[in-house]
């Protein structure tokens, strides 16, 4: 019983210290961060934005709205990486309280399990065994939020792709997380439930507000400041490029931990908003 309780707890601190010094030595592979969106994308996306400001200075009460069905794919090995249904459940329930202002809302569709080492252990970006598990278990079309748990090797939290790149590679569309992050988990300070948020904020369209550092375009979002530090912990007031505001560190796309990040600004629901609607139908 005690030598079960200490390996499980120096599991715990080992995945626990991988994440956190993967994300010190190469944050750009932490998530979803390494999708871009192409220039003549961009271009719509602004149209679509000065549409979307057109409709509400008409006077247009249309608000987008929309659901978003969700198909939960849990990857195990030799039983590890099981979620009961229950986590699940209340996994969801966060992230719908979390982007509770987009206009969006999320359902649950349907929960499979599969045991394979493999893809537990091996899936990642680009990787053979990523392309066989979402070959394999992608559901539903380009408003389907596919969600898929394993373990990863190297530190990873998690990743997602961009609406705008659902057209050329549907399949690779969805988010894919470390079990242990979904809440209830054991990857603190990762495992309060907004790790989801995060990367479904990378699934409808936004960047980290990191993007770009402090000068340039950014995270092309107007009220998210020039930002140049990857947060960690909680840093409120910190200050990583002169003007335009302090950080955003509690927004949910930083790094800052999961108790820090509760907000997006309005900048970025209009730019979810315009890419879900132009590249999700939604
Ligand atoms: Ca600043
Ligand atoms: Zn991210």
């Amino acid at each position: 019983m005690v030598r079960i309780s200490i390996a499980a707890s120096l599991l715990a601190f080992a995945a626990s210290a991988l994440a956190l010094s993967t994300e010190r030595d190469a944050p750009t592979t932490l998530c979803g961060a390494t999708q871009t969106i192409a220039a003549e994308d961009e271009a719509a996306v602004q149209r679509q934005i000065s549409n979307m400001r057109s409709q509400r200075s008409a006077g247009s009460t249309a608000l987008r709205a929309g659901t978003v069905p969700v198909a939960v794919h849990i990857i195990t090995c030799n039983g590890r990486g099981d979620i009961s249904d229950s986590r699940i459940q209340q996994q969801i329930g966060i992230l719908n309280s979390d982007m509770g202002n987009t206009g969006y809302s999320f359902s649950l569709s349907s929960i499979d399990r599969t045991a394979n080492c493999d893809w537990f252990n091996g899936v990642n970006q680009g990787t053979t065994q990523e392309r066989q598990m979402k070959s394999a278990l992608r559901r539903g079309g380009a408003s389907t939020l596919n969600f898929y748990t394993v373990e990863f090797t190297g530190g990873l939290v998690g990743y997602a792709t961009f609406p705008s790149s659902y057209r050329s590679n549907p399949t690779n569309d969805g988010v894919v997380n470390h079990f242990e992050s979904v809440v209830g988990g054991s990857l603190s300070p990762y495992n309060l439930g907004t790790i989801l948020t995060h990367e479904v904020g990378h699934w409808v369209g936004l960047y980290h507000v990191f993007q770009g550092g402090c000068s340039g375009s950014g995270d092309l979002v107007s009220d998210t400041p020039p930002q140049s530090t990857i947060s960690r912990g909680c840093p409120v007031g910190q200050d990583s490029c002169s003007g335009g505001g302090v950080d955003s560190v509690r927004n949910h796309m930083d790094y800052s931990q999961d108790s820090c990040r509760n907000q997006l600004t309005a900048g970025q629901i209009e730019r979810l908003q315009a890419q879900m609607s132009l590249y999700r139908g939604i």
